[in-house]
């Protein structure tokens, strides 16, 4: 092993301890104000919208994991050069430190969870890392090159002679032995750094709020929602009622916030005559009503799953907005989260009669964390970034003219209502199929508008009206199916669907920014 290797190598295993540490004094001062998360925080809110993007669509609802195993990455490239560069200069390698725990601590202190001591994880990290460089460098000093190694004591006062060993045999068992314990030393390192950062972090996630939410008993509803008909489910299609642990789960938090309802506040302010502030205990003895609402993200591709239905709890935001009384030409309503992520829905919209609410339930339980707990809002027709703050805490009456939510100086529009779109989900594109009937099924969503009609398209042949299930309201999916007289060979099936203001789905192919996916979804089919 070269010197500069076996440097670099103690770079990475300091930066391994300076990270696992950081975890473990984390616990007490949140998490995300550990180095790695914090930094993988702030790239979050600075990447460009296309980046962004390109994260979604190649991670999907794990772009999270990528990045912070992308920032891991980086750090330990980073780190090995530190280690290099501390062996030819102690000075230069403290200095990489020093860079390191700056940025960390920077970046803690733009987490939302930030307090006085958001300094210290990154601080004693570091300081720790210092350490373990400087013993594992003393270490990696004897480890030489053989082209390089002197045989110990061979020169004029050669240290072999100081430390009393006899002269090894070059590359004999002496330069092994060295070589062994090195190894021997990082593995322990880094084992070690493991420990204390999975520790900390399993501690850490302890420290949640699932207790209070166990706790929280949901009021019963002033009005339940209408009964699911039969026959709302179509066989083979996705579930009608997407299950809370199957919701498709997409926000900026790298760690979902930890929302406590006992100290929870939510205050409606701005251009209103009569600013308002909820506690947990008043939000729960407001009128509730249950409805089912199907909630999309702008991100979703065509075909793609970042859709999903649900029995929401909540109380009538109108009815809130009302009370706080919007002054003339508070056109927006901006919705403000603890971590600071904000969006804006038109103030016309949710107090136009549609069903939008101040959720607390979410198919039958509290909100789950990553959902919002303990109150979120799910607006019908309104893509989830300009309607659907989770662990909401503020929202604000103001003007488009005056105010641009998280996304929009991202590039996303200030606006966007739910396009027109349907889905295939059987059978899957490239799937093989026997000649005869084949069931086609899928989904068709245009929240608030309804589905009117659902039509089929086999190659470029005429397009066949689906069957349309029963749904339960116009602001939900709707599920379909065609029976299709299958041929022998290879076939491409198309779906368009028409909403309730007799609008056709558009065939025009759009990508998801700024205001979201349209065209055709199509699969090939394999018949036999
Ligand atoms: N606080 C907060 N709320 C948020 C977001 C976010 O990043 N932070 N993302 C929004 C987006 S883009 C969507 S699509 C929906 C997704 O809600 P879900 O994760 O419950 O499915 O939440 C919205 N609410
Ligand atoms: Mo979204």
């Amino acid at each position: 092993m070269k010197l500069s290797v076996g440097a670099g190598l103690a770079g990475v295993a300091a930066a391994a301890v300076a990270v696992g540490v950081a975890e473990a004094v984390a616990v007490v001062t949140g998490p995300l104000t550990a180095p790695l998360p914090a930094v993988g925080g702030v790239v979050v809110d600075n990447v460009p919208g296309p980046v962004k993007d390109f994260g979604v669509s190649v991670f999907g609802v794990h772009d999270k994991t990528a990045l912070i195993v992308g920032t891991a990455v980086l750090l330990a490239a980073y780190a090995y050069g530190v280690g290099v560069l501390a062996v030819r200069s102690w000075r230069l390698g403290l200095a990489g430190i020093v860079l390191f725990a700056a940025v960390g601590v920077a970046a803690a202190q733009t987490r939302h969870d930030a307090g006085v001591f958001a300094w210290l994880p990154t601080v004693v990290g570091a300081a720790l890392a210092v350490v373990v460089l400087r013993v594992l460098l003393d270490r990696a000093g004897s480890l030489v090159t053989e082209q390089a190694r002197v045989p110990v004591g061979a020169g004029v006062g050669g240290r072999g002679d100081e430390l009393g060993a006899p002269p090894p045999a070059v590359g004999g068992p002496a330069y092994v032995d060295d070589r062994r314990y090195f190894l021997k030393l990082l593995g322990i390192t880094f084992g070690s750094a493991a420990v204390v950062g999975f520790g900390g972090r399993w501690l850490g996630s302890r420290q949640t709020v699932t207790a209070a939410r166990d706790d929280v008993v949901l009021p019963a509803p002033r009005q339940t929602a209408p009964p699911l008909p039969s026959g709302v489910q179509v066989p083979g299609v996705t579930p009608y009622i997407s299950p809370n642990k199957d919701f498709y789960r997409i926000d900026t938090a790298l760690i979902p916030p930890q929302v406590d309802p006992a100290t929870w506040q939510l205050r409606i302010h701005g251009m209103v005559r009569n600013p308002i502030t909820l506690t947990w205990e008043q939000l729960l003895q407001r009128p509730m009503i249950e409805r089912y609402v199907t909630l999309a993200c702008v991100s979703n591709e065509v075909g793609g799953d970042l859709i999903g239905n649900a029995l929401w709890l909540g109380t009538p935001i109108r009815e809130l907005l009302a009370e706080a009384d919007p002054l003339p030409g508070a056109d927006q309503v901006v919705q403000r989260s603890v971590d600071g992520w904000t969006c804006g829905s038109p103030t016309a919209t949710l107090m136009d009669g549609r069903d939008a609410l101040l959720a607390v339930g979410m198919n039958g339980e509290p909100l789950p964390v990553d959902h919002g707990f303990p109150a979120r809002m799910v607006v019908p027709g309104l893509y989830g970034y300009v309607s659907a703050c989770k662990w909401i805490t503020e929202i604000e009456l103001s003007r488009f003219a005056d105010f641009d939510a998280y996304w929009v100086p991202r590039g996303w529009s200030q606006q966007a209502p739910i396009k027109t779109e349907s889905r295939i989900d059987t059978p899957r594109d490239g799937a093989d199929r026997k000649a005869g009937t084949v069931t086609v099924g899928g989904v068709a969503w245009a929240q608030h508008r309804g589905i009117d009609k659902v039509e089929v398209q086999v190659d470029d042949g005429a397009w066949a009206e689906a069957t349309l299930a029963a749904t339960v309201s116009s602001d939900t999916w709707r599920e379909w199916s065609y029976a299709w007289a299958a041929t022998p060979g290879k076939h491409r099936l198309r779906v368009r669907a028409t909403d309730g203001s007799g609008a056709t789905q558009t065939s025009t192919p759009a990508s998801p920014a700024p205001d979201g996916a349209s065209g055709w979804h199509a699969v090939s089919v394999d018949v036999a």
